[in-house]
């Protein structure tokens, strides 16, 4: 008698294939920064988490949990992605929220436009292949 993996396999991961896409959110607040413990508590506004990782399909809910506007504008450097930026919420007031559902696996920095001067409000998201998306091409 023949024992057949492959019926076992196929059995066992095809379920595990129909990933079910899910939305991860980000806080956008003054938040504690430096060191525990060491000098006085500094508060700046940033991205908790700064960095997500996702996967294709997924999406991110930024919200405004702080007491001034804040953006999520694609691009490094405090500069915008010159053509074909992503996503750009414009003003996301105290306890708005703003959500983009990423289609396209890659690296995706963003930032806040008021304050990514002061160096804190930068994040980015990582996006990866789908499992699912081999099948689809
Ligand atoms: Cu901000």
């Amino acid at each position: 008698m023949r024992f057949s993996t492959l019926a076992i396999v196929s059995t066992i991961f095809i379920p595990a294939l129909s990933v079910a896409a899910k939305t991860v959110d980000v806080v956008m607040a003054d938040l504690p920064v430096g060191f525990p413990g060491v000098g006085v508590p500094k508060f700046l506004p940033r991205f908790e988490p700064p960095t997500v990782d996702i996967n294709v399909g997924d999406t991110v809910r930024w919200t405004n949990k702080g007491t001034v506007p804040h953006t999520v504008d694609e691009g490094a450097d405090c500069t915008a992605v010159a053509n074909g930026q992503l996503f750009s919420s414009g003003p996301v007031p105290r306890g708005g929220t703003f959500e983009y559902t990423f289609n396209t696996a890659g690296e995706f920095p963003y930032f806040c436009l008021p304050h990514c001067a002061v160096g804190s409000m930068k994040g980015t998201v990582s996006v990866k292949a789908n499992p699912t998306s081999a099948n689809d091409a």
